[in-house]
């Protein structure tokens, strides 16, 4: 069984987060220390450490947290500019919460990928 991390908490409510979105199978948050204007944490309210974690049951609510970024882009105002989805996998992709998260970015020109 995985270890719960503190994102359970908040998709219990249990703690409080800025949530802006919640359904059955996803929960999206403001993240705690935003790096742009728009700094959105979408996650699956099942837990799944990383991405080498995902099985197929989880294909309903991985794709889920496409639709809702593309819902919370168009309410922040950033989906004509643009933005940025990123999913960190462990160390060596700086993940630091062991609860699969997509982040989505935007608000500023972030310039050409990667790292
Ligand atoms: P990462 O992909 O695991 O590196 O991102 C974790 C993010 O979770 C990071 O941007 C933190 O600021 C954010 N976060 C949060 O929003 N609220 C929390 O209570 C904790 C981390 I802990």
């Amino acid at each position: 069984m995985a270890q719960e991390t503190i994102f359970s908490k908040i998709i219990r409510r249990e703690i409080p987060a800025d949530i802006l979105y919640q359904d059955e199978l996803v929960t999206a948050f403001r993240d705690i220390n935003p790096r742009a204007p728009t700094h959105i944490l979408i996650v699956p309210n099942v837990l799944i450490p990383t991405v080498n974690d995902v099985e197929a049951q989880h294909e309903l609510a991985l794709g889920r947290l496409f639709t809702v970024a593309r819902k919370l882009a168009a309410e922040a105002g950033i989906a004509e500019d643009g933005y940025r989805l990123i999913m960190n996998c462990n160390q060596h992709g700086g993940q630091e919460v062991y609860h699969i998260h997509m982040h989505l970015v935007g608000g500023k020109a972030l310039g050409a990928m990667v790292a």
